[in-house]
């Protein structure tokens, strides 16, 4: 069911297109509109070795992407939901072309057909499922690689550039450390202007959660505080509002563990205590030193390969302990533990729900770049059009507030900036979380905490001792509450 905004957005296009002055035009324009009904697409992006391929088949809940090795990760790849499995390649210039694929060895394998990856412009892989029915995942080559070319690939597939819009809706971007260049990437989706994204979608993750405090078994509580830290941080905060700590590794395995692997899992902790516990000191003696143990080198090379060395200990003690009686058991608790479980949320709150927002504001912005460039005839009555709409959609509005907020241009006091914040959706848009209380709460207390908010903002908008910022942001929130009474009222 259309919304009133991506309804007016798309009428605009499609009169754009009416009076394009050219094939090309009127082709990002018809592209435009055709995306508004498209799956909202994240890329996930980050330093090379990040982790993205491994994250997004955790996301998948299968092996798809080639990780480590092969000429496949320094290409761009889409993965959008399709009828059956087709991989089409996309040649610098000319026509896509479909290729025979080989996934014997668990990843995916292309036939490039001769071409080499840098004539690649990106791979288009359509899979059956459900996983992708919201979401189109962009799997790219790490950034600030060695390769300076590869990162400015990135870049350009990302970042919207003079003649074309931004090709991702949303950005997933795995952090190691706050380094300079992970902010410079982020600052590269930060402008207040609608023709270009904001941090309103980026999300970050704190990647290898796993391998964060040596792989002590309190590895994912420390990534958790080292998150926690990060997100106050003022200058990572504007750039990506939430931050998860994830450890793709654990939950692809969660995902898609197998009965073997389960089997020789269960016979470490089933054998003498101290001789496992002694074993798996460190990686290397867990994988090569002989033992008595019923699985083999090889097997302990497999899972450590699987799992990484606190996953195999956190597995062992899982099901010693009784918290994982069965295969099924376990991969729950690796999905959760892993923070996977706690992305997928995240996702859905900040991308899936927000995808509507996201998406037109693609839409706009392309129309702005067709319509700066020259390419639609009679433009002056379709930009005031296209301007009014930017300017008067509240959706719109909220994430223009959000954006002063962080860029400190809008000066209010810290506890009004936090609760502004999630008034205004940056959190999430259920009334719940914009007004900062559990998601049961009842309907007739949430439109009490909606009804005294909202008196509040509003005296405040109409204060005439506050700042004139000030007014504004506060209107905007009390038109918020509005909004939210109203629905939750339904
Ligand atoms: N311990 C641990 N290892 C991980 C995790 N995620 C990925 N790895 C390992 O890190 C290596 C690189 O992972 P990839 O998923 O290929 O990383 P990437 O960011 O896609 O790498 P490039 O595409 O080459 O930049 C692989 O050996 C993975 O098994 C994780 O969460 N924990
Ligand atoms: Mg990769």
């Amino acid at each position: 069911m259309p919304d009133p905004l991506t309804t007016a957005i798309a009428d605009l296009l499609r009169t754009a297109e009416g009076d394009a002055t050219s094939a090309s035009s009127a082709e990002t324009l018809a592209g435009a509109r055709r995306r508004l009904d498209e799956p909202l697409r994240v890329a996930i992006a980050g330093k090379v070795k990040a982790g993205k391929s491994t994250l997004l088949n955790a996301l998948l809940g299968e092996t798809l992407a080639a990780t480590d090795a092969g000429e496949c990760t320094r290409i761009i790849t889409w993965y959008r939901r399709a009828e059956r499995p087709e991989v089409l390649v996309q040649p610098r210039t000319g026509p896509a072309r479909a290729r025979p694929f080989d996934r014997s060895g668990g990843a995916l394998e292309v036939d490039l057909g001769g071409l080499a990856a840098a004539d690649v412009d990106h791979l288009d892989i359509g899979w059956p499922t459900h996983r992708l029915a919201d979401l189109t995942l962009i799997d790219t080559p790490g950034i600030a690689s060695l390769s300076t070319d590869l990162s400015a690939e990135t870049y350009r597939a990302l970042a919207p550039d003079d003649d074309r819009p931004a090709q991702a809706d949303a950005v997933l971007y795995l952090l190691r450390h706050a380094h300079a260049s992970d902010v410079r990437f982020l600052e590269s989706f930060q402008d207040d202007d609608l023709a270009h994204g904001t941090s309103i979608n980026a999300v970050g993750v704190l990647g290898r959660a796993d391998e964060i405090g040596s792989c002590t078994p309190d590895a994912l509580e420390v990534a958790r505080r080292v998150g926690e830290r990060y997100q106050h941080d003022p200058r990572l905060r504007r750039l990506c509002p939430v931050i998860v700590p994830v450890s793709g590794l654990l939950g692809l395995a969660g995902e898609t563990l197998r009965e073997p692997e389960h089997r020789a899992l269960r016979e470490l902790a089933e054998a003498p205590v101290g001789e496992v516990t002694s074993l798996l000191l460190t990686a290397d003696r867990f994988a090569h030193r002989p033992s008595s143990l019923p699985v083999t080198e090889t097997d302990r090379e497999h899972l450590l390969e699987r799992l990484g060395l606190f996953g195999v200990r956190l597995a062992v003690d899982l099901i010693r302990t009784g918290r994982a009686r069965s295969a099924t058991d376990l991969k729950a608790e690796l999905i959760t533990r892993s923070g996977l479980s706690q992305l997928r949320g995240v996702l859905l709150v900040q991308f899936t729900r927000r995808a509507r927002i996201l998406k037109a504001r693609s839409a706009l912005a392309a129309l702005g770049g067709v319509l700066a460039a020259g390419g639609v005839r009679a433009t002056d009555a379709l930009r005031a059009r296209s301007e009014e709409v930017a300017t008067q959609a509240h959706e719109f509005i909220e994430v223009r507030v959000l954006n002063q907020l962080r860029s400190g241009e809008l000066e209010v006091s810290e506890e009004r900036a936090v609760e502004l914040e999630r008034l205004l959706g940056a959190l999430g848009h259920d009334a719940a979380t914009r007004l900062g209380v559990p998601a049961d709460t009842t309907p007739e207390e949430l439109r009490r905490l909606c009804t005294e908010a909202s008196a509040r903002w509003r005296r405040l908008a109409q204060h005439p001792m506050s700042d004139r910022g000030v007014q504004v942001a506060a209107a905007v929130a009390t038109r918020s509450l509005e909004g939210m009474l109203a629905e939750v009222k339904r």
